[in-house]
């Protein structure tokens, strides 16, 4: 988890300057620009655009920590540039504060309406202006670290069972749409009762920090997601992957733990600590429902488990 993220919720109201916070501001007058760049240039790092459509692309490409919005431009208004952050996932949680140089009634209620968390107006005053943004941006902070705790597994740092109930329906529902195939592999750590008996549960957790680490590890796409199931079972998600695309990546994760060369005297069928796998693929039919998946992986990885352990079944 990032410092700044901590930070800001050790600190709370009182988020003091951090140049690793990210601060764009948008506006077609240079002069105004260079007057909020003024009061925010060495507390923060300040990104500028000139127009609508650049400060779209901006968003997208990297999206800063809170944008400050000119309302009146050419091209595209403050309000339509808000209004578009809104609509996509991935900028529609940053902050938009509209800095507006009107003050009817009128104005501020389109500011709402567009997504504006605030408003301040022109000319600014630094003071007002400075506040109003170290808020916003200590709401935007602590609502990124409980969103990260809400999905976040404790003992391992990897997706816990939440973030991997909300998105298998999320990529069902894409991959079904899009016709593209769905991997699911479900994996289980062998034998491991008798690695805490033997081992003791300190050691076993660690195993499993270990067993998550190399098992993030070996998922190369960023769209891959791996998520602790339960006590010593994880579950891979692999959009876009065909059957035998998913059996290597399975047979590779198997492998990779295995490589780890974690002892484990009590196994009966490695010396060292092993998983086994369940896999399924394919584009997902029309009535497909998370339950079926995960059941027809959990039968294929009970199969992994009567065949010998340390292996993957498709
Ligand atoms: P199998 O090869 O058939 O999967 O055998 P197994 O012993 O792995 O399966 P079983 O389901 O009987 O036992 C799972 C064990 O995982 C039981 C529990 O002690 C251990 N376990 C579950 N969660 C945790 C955890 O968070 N930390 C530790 N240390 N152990 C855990
Ligand atoms: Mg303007
Ligand atoms: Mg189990
Ligand atoms: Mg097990």
């Amino acid at each position: 988890m990032p410092t700044t993220t901590l930070n800001a919720l050790a600190v709370g109201p009182e988020l003091s300057a951090d140049r690793s916070l990210r601060l764009l501001v948008v506006d077609d007058q240079t002069a105004n620009i260079q007057a909020v760049y003024q009061v925010f240039t060495g507390s923060y790092t300040v990104f500028m655009a000139n127009s609508g459509p650049a400060a779209l692309a901006l968003c997208h490409e990297n999206p800063p920590d809170l944008v400050l919005l000119d309302v009146v431009m050419p091209q595209m208004d403050g309000l339509e540039v808000c209004r578009r952050l809104k609509a996509s996932e991935r900028t529609s949680n940053i902050p938009v504060i509209f800095v507006t140089g009107g003050n009817s009634t009128s104005e501020e209620d389109a500011c709402w309406e567009a997504g504006g968390v605030d408003f301040v107006s022109k000319p600014i005053n630094p003071l007002t202006l400075r506040n109003r943004v170290r808020a916003h941006l200590t709401l935007k902070l602590q609502s990124d670290v409980l969103r990260s705790l809400a999905f976040v597994d404790g003992l391992t740092g990897i997706a816990n069972r939440r973030q991997f109930d909300e998105q298998l329906p999320v990529e069902i529902g894409r991959c079904k749409r899009m016709s593209l195939p769905l991997g699911l592999i479900l994996l289980d750590i062998d034998f491991f009762k008798r690695y805490n008996d033997r081992y003791g549960h300190q050691a076993g957790d660690a195993c499993l920090r270990q067993v998550a680490m190399a098992l993030r590890a070996t998922l190369a796409r960023p769209g891959d997601l791996v998520a602790r199931y339960g006590g010593e079972e994880f579950v891979c998600i692999l959009p876009n992957t065909p059957l035998e695309g998913a059996l290597r990546i399975g047979t590779k994760l198997e492998a990779a733990v295995r490589a780890l060369e974690i002892e484990h005297q009590l196994s009966d069928v490695a010396t060292v600590v092993s998983i086994s796998g369940g896999i399924v693929a394919g584009v997902p039919p029309p009535d497909c429902e998370p339950a079926t998946l995960l059941a027809q992986a959990d039968r294929l990885l009970y199969q992994a488990k009567q065949e010998g352990r340390a292996r993957v079944k498709a």
